[in-house]
């Protein structure tokens, strides 16, 4: 039978560091509310509405059981001292292409459990409609942040998320976590960019989606997505660092001589950053970012 003793079992092997069962019942309570909370909310990269992100059958019409996986990418290297004439990448964007790693370890998980009965599964980081975050939740695997991140008391924030839907009935008995965020507002308050309202994200002004979509820079040299309001969460300080080689990087590509970066020609990008996911937004959106931050820090 699989339940999440035996899947917490296997998990560590293929460098899993969260998983579990979603629970149906969790997920169909909290549902309206998400709903409700994001109607009419104009979503980043989907086509959609709120209410297809919820529902993970659009993706694999059987589905009776869901499992939400969770990789930790906390990074303890910093921006050095003298580091004036330095860029930022985001640390999503560290080491291997993380897209690669959880489709890879969610893969070898499931073939394994799932191989004896024969049961059909697919394996989603990022690439699914149905939201990493809400399964993630609805297993148990960490709470809602003011910032809107799954955070795991143990892990943090920096955790990517993805999930498998099978057709083989799954269903635990989870109780959501409750946020622990209490009175701070941190995150809130450090964004640089003003992008949370009452806690809600407003995308479009977010560095992250700037750096990536429309091109430009964020505060402190960021060229490709943004770390500071997970940076500055207590549950981040506190977290494990660097538990997987495959997200390890160094201080030349993490904060690379903005000099150095924009004089790379297109084959010295790729050597560098050609298997992470920086490569997704290719090389000109990354150079022509860092061009307008030189331009404007002049
Ligand atoms: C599109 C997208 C983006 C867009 C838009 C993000 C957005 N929030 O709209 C942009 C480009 C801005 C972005 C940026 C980043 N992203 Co992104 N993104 C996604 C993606 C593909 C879909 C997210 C989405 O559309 N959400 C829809 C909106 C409505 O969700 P939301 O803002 O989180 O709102 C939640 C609340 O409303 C909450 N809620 C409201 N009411 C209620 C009531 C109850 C009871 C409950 C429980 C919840 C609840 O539920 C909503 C759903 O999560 C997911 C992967 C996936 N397929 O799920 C990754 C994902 C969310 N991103 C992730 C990451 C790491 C980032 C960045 C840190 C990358 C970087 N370093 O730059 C930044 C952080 C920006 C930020 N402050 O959130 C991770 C988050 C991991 C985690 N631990 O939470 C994900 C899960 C990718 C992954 N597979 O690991 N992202
Ligand atoms: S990722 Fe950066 S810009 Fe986006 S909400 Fe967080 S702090 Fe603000
Ligand atoms: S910084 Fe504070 S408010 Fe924000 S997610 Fe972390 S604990 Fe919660």
């Amino acid at each position: 039978m699989i339940d999440n003793s035996l899947l917490s079992s296997k998990a560590g092997k293929y460098g899993i560091d969260l998983v579990g069962i979603v629970s149906k019942t969790l997920l169909s309570s909290i549902s309206d509310q998400v709903i409700s909370a994001n109607v009419g909310r104009k979503l980043a990269f989907f086509k959609g509405d709120i209410s297809d992100r919820m529902d993970y059958k659009k993706e694999m019409e059987d589905t009776e059981g869901i499992i939400a996986f969770g990789i930790s990418y906390a990074s303890s290297i910093k921006m050095p001292e003298d580091g004036e004439n330095r860029l930022r990448i985001s640390k999503c964007a560290y080491g291997e292409d993380y897209h690669e790693v959880l489709m890879r370890a969610g893969r070898a998980l499931a073939g394994e459990v799932f191989s004896a009965s024969g049961a059909k599964y697919k394996v989603f980081a990022d690439t699914g409609i149905f939201l990493d975050r809400i399964a993630a939740y609805c297993a148990g695997l960490g709470f809602y942040g003011k910032n809107n991140f799954i955070i795991n008391e143990k892990y943090g924030s920096f955790i990517f998320l993805g999930h498998i839907l099978t057709d083989m009935p799954l269903d635990c008995d989870v109780s959501p976590v409750p946020s622990l965020c209490g009175d701070c507002h941190k995150c809130l308050t450090a964004c640089p960019a003003k992008a949370y309202g009452d806690s809600v994200l407003d995308y479009g002004k977010c560095t992250s989606y700037i750096t990536q979509k429309q091109g430009g820079y964020g505060k402190g040299g960021y060229i490709y997505g943004c770390d500071v309001c997970q940076d500055v969460c207590p549950f981040n300080l506190s977290a494990p660092k660097d538990l997987h080689k495959c997200f390890s990087t160094t201080i030349d590509k993490a904060f690379p001589e903005a000099e150095t970066l924009v004089n790379m020609n297109k084959d010295e990008f790729d050597e560098t950053y050609g298997n992470s996911s920086l490569a997704w937004r290719g090389f000109e959106r990354i150079k022509n970012n860092a061009l307008m931050y030189m331009s404007d820090k002049k």
